[in-house]
């Protein structure tokens, strides 16, 4: 066989095997459950967005577009698949959305043909990342995402950026109507939207910073309400879930995907960061806030929820779990789409009921050492009295 059949039969090969492994949930702490691989690598995008498969143009069957990263999907279930619209970061470290459809949500997850063609803002972006993706009352499919373009008023620093938030809406996850960038006060990476109108509104949830990547004063994820979502404006933004010190979100923390609506009340996941010699650690936690009154908080386990275990520390930037999409199914299975690393796509399972019970009875973060080994003893002293056998 020649060279470039010898590698094309390879390559399909091992995309095959990829694609269409059997993903196993792993027994973990009852909280949710972990799975034996990946849902998504970049290994896992087709190959015919890296190979041009025509023996005349490319006879050693080589590579022409890398992919190195894909991560931090929105997810939404759409007429009984499940959909994630995936970072997904070519070698040039430039990022666009992709949509990635399985029919069981854990495996068998394969990329539709083409990458999404987002319309820019009258300012075109430089990158576009990590989008939030809301089936809203109004009967749109919004995405929120981060527009990140050079900071032009430091023309002397190639790093200087400004991050934005970019809002398009669409029916099927093809077409896409842009709207213009969220205007706020601040710069903003993490913008969310609330599924229901509130007031009349449109709710955001939101992450004012200070700059690119400092928080600074922004003392956590806000809430904010919209007049008009195809000219949105934010006036005020109030702080709902706070950063603390000594806590998993004493530098920054962000909403990921937009809340789920239980019976309880709403039930939230975000992320925490916080700063240590080997740079900043990204762990996943929930909340939960009032049904009634979305703004205020009702429930806040302590600590995080999910941080990076075994492989998962490992990539591009270690130390990250981040999350932007989970899907609620019908029967009451959440599925937890989390990258690692900036580098990989996973799943975790779990129940709205079980994460409602989480969130409910797991104890606060009492923010001190004292605090929390009085904590610790009161669970020990209730088990040693009812018997630990
Ligand atoms: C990267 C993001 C990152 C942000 C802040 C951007 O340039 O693409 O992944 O979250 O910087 O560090
Ligand atoms: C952030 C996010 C993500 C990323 C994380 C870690 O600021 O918005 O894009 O996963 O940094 O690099």
């Amino acid at each position: 066989m020649d060279i470039f059949n010898y590698r094309k039969s390879l390559v399909l090969d091992e995309y095959e095997k990829l694609v269409t492994r059997k993903n196993t949930p792993i027994e973990g702490n009852g909280i949710y459950n972990r799975y034996q691989h990946p849902v998504l690598t970049a290994a896992m995008v087709p190959p015919f967005w890296k190979y041009d498969f025509n023996p005349a143009t490319n006879p050693f069957f080589m590579e022409r577009i890398g992919c190195n990263a894909v991560l931090n999907s929105g997810a939404i279930k759409l007429d009984g698949k499940y959909l994630l619209v995936v970072r997904v970061e070519g070698a040039d470290r430039k990022s666009f959305f992709a949509v990635a459809e399985s029919p069981n949500g854990v495996d068998n997850f394969r990329f539709w043909n083409h990458p999404v063609t987002m319309p820019e803002d009258t300012v075109p972006g430089t990158n576009v990342y990590d989008m939030r993706l809301t089936q809203h009352e109004d009967g749109w499919i919004y995405g929120l995402f981060c527009v990140e373009r050079h900071d032009d008023s430091q023309p002397g620093d190639l790093s200087a950026a400004t991050a934005t938030c970019g809002i398009a809406r669409t029916k099927n996850l093809v077409d896409w109507e842009r709207l213009p960038d969220l205007k706020t006060k601040s710069q903003q990476r993490n913008v969310v939207l609330h599924p229901e109108f509130v007031n009349g509104k449109y709710a955001l949830y939101t992450r004012p910073q200070d700059g690119f990547i400092d928080t600074g004063s922004g003392g956590g994820i806000g809430w904010a309400l919209v007049e008009d979502i195809t000219n949105a404006v934010v006036e005020n933004e109030l702080i709902i879930d706070e950063r603390l010190y000594h806590t998993i979100k004493e530098v920054k923390n962000g909403e990921g995907p937009h809340p789920i609506k239980t019976p309880q009340g709403w039930l939230h996941l975000a992320h925490g960061v916080r700063n240590c010699a080997s740079g900043l650690r990204y762990v996943l936690y929930l909340y939960m806030t009032s049904l009634e009154e979305p703004w205020k908080r009702i429930a806040s386990p302590g600590g995080y929820f999910m941080a990076p275990v075994g492989d998962e520390y490992m990539g591009d930037v270690m130390n990250v779990l981040f999350s932007n999409g989970w899907i609620a199914d019908e029967d009451g299975r959440v599925f937890i789409y989390y990258a690692s690393s900036d580098t990989r796509m996973h799943v975790a399972t779990s129940t709205v009921e079980q994460l409602v019970d989480y969130c409910l009875n797991t104890p606060s973060d009492g923010l001190t050492t004292g605090e929390s080994v009085k904590t610790l003893n009161k669970l020990i002293d209730k088990n040693l009295a009812f018997g630990v056998e």
